[in-house]
C-alpha cells in the first residue's frame, strides 16, 4: 500500500489514543505496540473483507491447512514489510521519538508449535498469501504455548508460556462462526422414516468451538488469506447444567496447552480430545462456508481442498464423512469418493516412535461415532484389498490392528496424497515404512521437498545481505528467488567477497554482543561461529558435536600451546519434558561449556554458548551470523529439516551427513562447497539387516574417540556423573543406537576441512556467496507451487497472477 509517513504519524497517534485514551508519548512499550498492531489490522481491514467475499462471489477452490502446530514468529514486522510500509512506518515513529526496534521487539513469539512441523506450516501460510493462493490454515489456540526453557545449574527447566498475558492483537474472536463439538456419551441407530439410519446421541459432552482468525498477509499485498486458531469454551446455553466449576473448568483445559512432545508420540487422552477438537470445529466450519457457494455436494472437492499435515489431524477422514453421511445424508459411496478426493496428507518423520496409534477403547469411549466410521471404512477396505491384494497385504495396511488404530493407515487409505518432505524422505516411505501401501496406491505417493519463506528469514533476519544482493543482481530475486544464482557470477568478485564477510562479520558482532548481554560470555566475533539449533533429540546427535568439543579440549590440555583454530559453539534446543536423555545430553553440553569456558588454557580457542529458550525470535538473531551449519543426523532419521536451507540461504557452509534435504542441497551447491561425512542410508540399513555393529570395538580401537568418551565419567567434566554415565553406556554399553561412535572420525575429518578453508578468508567467502546463490530452490514459494498444482489443483487469483512465481524444475 502506499502511506506517507506524515500520514502514518497522524495515523499511529490517533490510534493509540482511541486505545489508550492517552498520549503515544506517555505509553508503556507494550501500548505503543499495540497500537501499532491496531493500526496495521485497520489499514488491512477492507482488503481482509474484501478477499474473503472474492472467494464466495467467484466460488474459488480454498485450500484448508489443518496443523496442531503453527509458529508464526512475531508478526509486526513481517506484515509491515509484506504490506510495504515497513521503511514508512520506522521512519515515522522515529520521528515521533519512538524506537521502533524496542517496539518490535517487545512482540511475544507464539510458541503454538514444537519444531519444524510447526514452522513449516507457518511458513506456508506465509507463501500461500504471497502467490495468492486461497489458503487457510485451521489450529488450536492453545492458552499456554510450548514451555519456556530455563536453565538451572546446567539442567533444562521448564516453565508455563502466558503468551496471552497480554492480549493477542492480531486476533479476531469471531463469535458469529462458534460451532459446537460433541464428545463421549452414546450413540446408537435409529431408523430416519426414509429406509435409511440416523445415529441418536446421548450423554455426549458439548463443547464451544470459538475460533479466532489471524490475518495472513501475502508479499506485496496480493492477498490476505486466513489462521483461523480455535478455543474450546463452555456453551452458554449450558452454563447452568454443570454443578461444579471443576467440570466447567474440564471442557476448557482442551485447548489449555500444547502438548511439549515432537517426534515421540503418547496417546494421551486429552491429546485425543484436542485432535477431534480441531477436526470437528474446522470441518463443520469448512461446510458452512461451503453452502454459501450454493453447489451441489458433489462438487465439494473441486472447491475445497483439506490437507492434514501428519497424522495429528487425521480424524478429518471420518469427520468429513459423519456429516456428509449423517447431516447430509448422502450414501456411504459418495461420501467416500468426496472425502478421498477432497483430503491430501503429509507425512513429517521416519521414527517408529512418531507414529500415532489411538487403542480402540479410547476412542470408542471418548468418540464413538468416529469408531464406528472408522470401523466401517477399514471392513470396506479388507473387503474390497483381499482378493486383489492377498491376505498379507491387506491385514498389513488394515487401519485396526492388535487393538490399535494407525493413523497413518488411515490417512493414506483416506486420502488421494501422500507426500513426504524431501526426496530421499519420499524415497524411503515407499520402499521401506509404507512399502505396502505404495504396492497398493503408487499414484497416491508423491514428493514435496521442503521449503522455507526467504521473507523473513533473509529480508527481514539479515537485511545487510539483502541489500548486498539487490545491489549486485536487482531486486528481480525477492519475488523469484531462482534468479538468486545470478550471484554465482561474483564468485570472483574480490568487491563482492568482502563486502559479503563484512556483512557476516556485523551480523556476528550483533549476535556476540547479544551472547555477552544475556549470558555474561564473551566471544570473538572473528572467531568460526558453529551452529547447531533445532529440537534436542538423539537421532539429532547433538551429542555427536559434544563429543567433538570435547576431542578439542582434550587437544588444548595436552598442548596448551596447539594452534587452533577458535570456535564458538553455538547450540540451541528444546528437550521433551519427559525425554530424559535429551535433557541429560543438556546437561553433559552445558558441563563442558563451563569448563572451557572457564579453562585459561582454553581462552578464545572454545567457546560454548547454549542459548536458553530456543524459538524462532532467536533463530533469527543466530542464524545470519552462522558459519558453519550442523545437520548431523543420522542419515535416514530426519526427514528433511529446514534449518538446513535457513542457514544455507544466509551463507553458511553445512556440515552434513547425507540425510534429509541436505541430499538436495548437495545436488544444487555441490559436495565441494560444504562437508559431508558419515555413513549413508543405504549403509546405515545394511547395519540394521546384518546387525554386525559393535560400537565397543569401535571404542576399544580408536584411542583419539575413547578419551573424549572417557571424558565423560573420569571426572574430567565435573558434575555429570550421573548423566555423563547415562551418555556413556547408551553409547558403548547399549551400542550406540544411532551410530554416534561410526561417524566420529568422518565428522572430526571434515571439521577439520572445515577449519582449514576458514584460514583462507577468500575461499571461504566464495563458497558461502555459492551457498547463497544455489538455495533458491528451497524457497517455500515453490514447495507450495507444487503443492497447488499437484495435490490441491487451487489456482492463484485473477489479476493476482502474475505475482506467481516462474516455474522451478531443474536444477542449477
Ligand atoms: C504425536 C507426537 C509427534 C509430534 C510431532 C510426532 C511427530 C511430530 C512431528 C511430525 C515431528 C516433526 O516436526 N517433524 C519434522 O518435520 C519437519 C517439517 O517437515 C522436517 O523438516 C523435520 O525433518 C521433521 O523432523
Amino acid at each position: 500500500m502506499s502511506l506517507s509517513v506524515e500520514q502514518f504519524k497522524k495515523d499511529y497517534k490517533k490510534s493509540f489514543e482511541t486505545m489508550f485514551v492517552n498520549s503515544y508519548d506517555e505509553g508503556s512499550v507494550d501500548q505503543q505496540f499495540h497500537a501499532l498492531g491496531n493500526l496495521v489490522r485497520t489499514y488491512i481491514a477492507d482488503e481482509w473483507r474484501n478477499a474473503r467475499q472474492h472467494y464466495i462471489d467467484k466460488k474459488v477452490k480454498q485450500v484448508y491447512y489443518f496443523s496442531m502446530e503453527f509458529l508464526p514468529g512475531r508478526q509486526l514486522k513481517s506484515n509491515l514489510y509484506n504490506m510495504g510500509i515497513l521503511d514508512t512506518a520506522k521512519e515515522g515513529l522515529e520521528e515521533l521519538g519512538l524506537d521502533f526496534k524496542t517496539i518490535a521487539e517487545s512482540e511475544v513469539d507464539p510458541g503454538l508449535g514444537n519444531g519444524g512441523l510447526g514452522r513449516l506450516a507457518s511458513c506456508f501460510m506465509d507463501s500461500m498469501a504471497s502467490l495468492g493462493i486461497p489458503g487457510h490454515g485451521s489450529g488450536i489456540r492453545y492458552r499456554y504455548g510450548l514451555f519456556q526453557q530455563k536453565f538451572i545449574d546446567g539442567y533444562q527447566v521448564e516453565l508455563p508460556d502466558n503468551w496471552l498475558r497480554n492480549g493477542n492483537v492480531w486476533e479476531v474472536r469471531n463469535s458469529n462462526d462458534a460451532v459446537i463439538v460433541r464428545i463421549g456419551g452414546n450413540v446408537w441407530m435409529r431408523p430416519d422414516g426414509t429406509g435409511g439410519l440416523e445415529p441418536v446421541y446421548e450423554n455426549t459432552k458439548n463443547i464451544l468451538a470459538v475460533p479466532y482468525d489471524i490475518p495472513s498477509i501475502g508479499y506485496n499485498n496480493v492477498s490476505i488469506n486466513t489462521l483461523r486458531l480455535w478455543s474450546a469454551e463452555l456453551p452458554p446455553e449450558e452454563e447452568d447444567k454443570y454443578f461444579s466449576i471443576e467440570e466447567a473448568e474440564k471442557i476448557k483445559e482442551i485447548t489449555e496447552v500444547l502438548y511439549p512432545d515432537d517426534s515421540n508420540y503418547e496417546g494421551r487422552l486429552l491429546r485425543l480430545k484436542q485432535e477431534y477438537f480441531l477436526v470437528s470445529a474446522g470441518v463443520q466450519s469448512i461446510l458452512r462456508h461451503y453452502k454459501k457457494y450454493n453447489l451441489p455436494r458433489k462438487n465439494i472437492p473441486d472447491k475445497i481442498a483439506i490437507h492434514i499435515n501428519d497424522t495429528h489431524p487425521a480424524l478429518v477422514i471420518p469427520e468429513l464423512m459423519r456429516i456428509l453421511l449423517d447431516e447430509e445424508k448422502l450414501s456411504w459411496d459418495k461420501a467416500w469418493e468426496i472425502t478421498k478426493k477432497t483430503c491430501s496428507y503429509t507425512n513429517h518423520t521416519l521414527l517408529r516412535e512418531a507414529m500415532e496409534t489411538w487403542p480402540v477403547d479410547m476412542v470408542k469411549e471418548l468418540l464413538p461415532r468416529m469408531y464406528q466410521i472408522i470401523e466401517e471404512i477399514n471392513r470396506r477396505h479388507i473387503e474390497k484389498k483381499t482378493p486383489l491384494y492377498g491376505r498379507r497385504l491387506t491385514n498389513s495396511t488394515s487401519i485396526i490392528q492388535n487393538g490399535q488404530i494407525h493413523m497413518a493407515h488411515l490417512s493414506i487409505i483416506g486420502s488421494h496424497s501422500i507426500n513426504g518432505v524431501a526426496q530421499l524422505h519420499s524415497n524411503l516411505l515407499k520402499d521401506e515404512v509404507l512399502a505396502d501401501f505404495a504396492e497398493m496406491y503408487p499414484y497416491k505417493f508423491n514428493n514435496k521437498t521442503n521449503g522455507i519463506t526467504q521473507r523473513r528469514w533473509l529480508h527481514l533476519a539479515n537485511p545487510e545481505l539483502t541489500e548486498l544482493i539487490t545491489d549486485n543482481i536487482g531486486p528481480e530475486w525477492k519475488t523469484n528467488p531462482a534468479e538468486l544464482k545470478v550471484l554465482k557470477g561474483y564468485e570472483k568478485s574480490d568487491e563482492v567477497l568482502e563486502r559479503l564477510a563484512e556483512v557476516k562479520l556485523h551480523n556476528k558482532q550483533r549476535l556476540a554482543a547479544y551472547i555477552q548481554e544475556h549470558t555474561g560470555l564473551k566471544v570473538d566475533p572473528t572467531a568460526l561461529f558453529d551452529v547447531q539449533i533445532k529440537r534436542l533429540h538423539a537421532y539429532k546427535r547433538q551429542h555427536l558435536q559434544a563429543l567433538h568439543i570435547l576431542d578439542r579440549y582434550l587437544q588444548i590440555k595436552e598442548n596448551p600451546e596447539i594452534d587452533m583454530q577458535p570456535r564458538v559453539f553455538i547450540f540451541g534446543a528444546k528437550a521433551a519434558p519427559s525425554y530424559l536423555y535429551a535433557k541429560q545430553i543438556i546437561k553433559v553440553i552445558n558441563a563442558i561449556g563451563e569448563v572451557v569456558n572457564n579453562d585459561p588454557d582454553v581462552g578464545d580457542k572454545i567457546k560454548v554458548v547454549f542459548f536458553e529458550n530456543y524459538g524462532v525470535s532467536l533463530a533469527e538473531k543466530i542464524i545470519p551470523a552462522a558459519d558453519i551449519s550442523e545437520q548431523i543426523s543420522l542419515a535416514g532419521k530426519e526427514a528433511s529439516g529446514t534449518g538446513n536451507m535457513k542457514l544455507m540461504l544466509n551463507g553458511a557452509l553445512t556440515m552434513a551427513t547425507l540425510d534429509g534435504a541436505n541430499v538436495e542441497i548437495r545436488d544444487y551447491v555441490g559436495e565441494e562447497n560444504m562437508f559431508l561425512f558419515g555413513l549413508t542410508t543405504e549403509e546405515v540399513y545394511e547395519y540394521y539387516r546384518n546387525g554386525t555393529y559393535s560400537s565397543r570395538e569401535i571404542y576399544e580401537s580408536n584411542p583419539r574417540l575413547k578419551r573424549a568418551l572417557d571424558a565423560l565419567v573420569d571426572g574430567t567434566i565435573p558434575n555429570i556423573e550421573e548423566e555423563g554415565r547415562v551418555l556413556f553406556d547408551s553409547l558403548i554399553q547399549y551400542n550406540d543406537e544411532y551410530f554416534v561412535l561410526k561417524d566420529f572420525d568422518s565428522f572430526i575429518e571434515a571439521q577439520k576441512r572445515a577449519d582449514e578453508l576458514y584460514r583462507d578468508k577468500k575461499a571461504w567467502s566464495q563458497k558461502s556467496l555459492i551457498n547463497i546463490a544455489s538455495s533458491g530452490p528451497f524457497s517455500a514459494d515453490y514447495t507450495i507451487q507444487r503443492y497447488a498444482d499437484e495435490i490441491w489443483k487451487a489456482q492463484p487469483q485473477g489479476e493476482l497472477t502474475e505475482n506467481r512465481v516462474h516455474s522451478f524444475d531443474e536444477p542449477i
